[in-house]
């Protein structure tokens, strides 16, 4: 017998996406919308929560990526069938919703997307990072009354102010959403978004506003968020930096000839049981997040990324030790650029308290 109570149909719903049912989720939540539940509730209290807890599962290694991606896929379907049940929205500026430049979240986009339509907002979906040329095109276009702007990951915060760049040169306003930002959206400001929604009920009165009062007055689109100098001198030395912390840390830790391991990404060497390739991965992914916090002038980008990341290393056995290495050898090849540097010891400092 099913579990009719909200917990049991939530658990319900991540049991078929994590075993990649496809109709089964599907048709439970036709069912849902067929016995009275709105979209929006359906879409926010079992679709978005499961997505959390299948990137739980995940971190806690009960999942793996194909099955993540599998679950992720039925959730999509099961969005598209919901969404189908949404009336015609009225004939007013649509929105254009996107992801920011390198983001390739484009399901929690989505969601924000179908959740505004349900409210009554014709928004057109653009989904993951387009070439922003071609964005740009495509706003100029529609002339939309805003684009919204979704980033899941703080490291492409920089795409996001990218991104907003170009809607701005379309005399387009930015609405910015989603888990990027920071709970407070306090990294908003720094990306140049006009605005900021910590959900979509605050982004549909934002929208409202701007419809009856007329746009605000955008940042230009040359503008440069406070860190830009000192973001883009990391950036430059991102892969220097990658590679001799690469080989560091693999001295540091008995391994005695990178040199053939560096090769490929598929090379099965490896000096902590973890391949270089993966190595070589984590080490560019904690560079993307300092150049991030460096550009937003907000640490917890880094603070809560390592948190992450030793959580899901433990999970697959590898040891706290190994993550410190890495950040020490980071640290290390980031000594001549000590702001830089002491940033990233201090979040280390934080990650080993
Ligand atoms: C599915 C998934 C993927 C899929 C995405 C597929 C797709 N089509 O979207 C794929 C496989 C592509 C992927 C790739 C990666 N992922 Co991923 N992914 C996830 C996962 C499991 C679920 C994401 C999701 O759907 N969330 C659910 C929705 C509901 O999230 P939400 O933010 O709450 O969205 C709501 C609001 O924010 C709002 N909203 C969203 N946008 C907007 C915009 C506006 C304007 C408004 C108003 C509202 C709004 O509406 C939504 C509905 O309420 C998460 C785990 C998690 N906990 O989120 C990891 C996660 C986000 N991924 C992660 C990582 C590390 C990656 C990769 C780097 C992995 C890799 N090594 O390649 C890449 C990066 C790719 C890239 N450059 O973008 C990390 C990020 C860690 C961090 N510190 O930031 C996470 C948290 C997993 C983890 N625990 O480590 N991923």
């Amino acid at each position: 017998m099913i579990d009719t109570s909200p917990q049991g149909v939530f658990w319900t719903y991540v049991e078929r996406v994590a075993a990649g049912d496809l109709d089964g989720a599907t048709r439970m939540c036709m069912d849902l919308v067929d016995a009275g539940y709105p979209v929006g509730s359906v879409l926010s209290e079992v679709l978005a929560p499961a997505q959390a807890e299948v990137g739980a599962k995940w971190e806690r290694a009960e999942l793996n990526v194909a099955q993540e991606h599998a679950a992720t896929s039925v959730t999509d379907a099961a969005l598209a069938a919901l969404a189908r049940t949404l009336p015609e929205p009225s004939p007013v500026s649509p929105l254009l919703m996107v992801c920011g430049e390198g983001e390739w979240h484009s399901l929690p986009a989505r969601m924000g997307a179908v959740l505004l339509q349900s409210r009554g907002w014709p928004v057109r979906f653009v989904g993951a990072s387009p070439p922003l040329a071609d964005l740009s095109s495509d706003v100029s276009l529609v002339d939309p009354l805003a684009v919204l702007v979704s980033a899941t990951m703080a490291s492409l915060l920089p795409g996001v102010a990218r991104t907003t760049a170009a809607v701005h040169g379309c005399g387009v306003p930015v609405l910015a959403g989603g888990s990027a930002f920071g709970s407070q959206g306090q990294r908003a400001p720094a990306t140049g978004a006009d605005a900021w929604g910590p959900d979509v009920a605050s982004a549909d009165h934002q929208l409202e506003t701007w419809r009856r009062d007329g746009p605000p007055a955008l940042y230009p689109s040359d503008h440069t968020p406070p860190g830009a100098a000192a973001y883009e001198q990391l950036c430059q030395r991102h892969h220097v930096a990658v590679e001799a912390a690469l080989a560091d840390s693999a001295r540091r830790l008995g391994e005695p000839d990178l040199e053939q391991c560096s090769a490929s990404q598929a090379e099965p060497a490896t000096y902590d049981k973890r391949p270089v390739g993966h190595i070589r991965a984590d080490l560019s992914n904690i560079l993307d997040f300092l150049e991030a916090a460096v550009l937003v002038d907000d640490l917890t980008v880094l603070t809560d990324m390592l948190a992450s990341l030793a959580y899901a290393l433990a999970h697959r056995g590898v040891p706290t030790e190994v993550l410190s290495s890495d950040l020490g050898a980071l640290a290390a090849a980031l000594d001549d650029l000590p702001a830089a540097r002491d940033r990233l010891l201090w979040a280390a400092e934080q990650q080993q308290a």
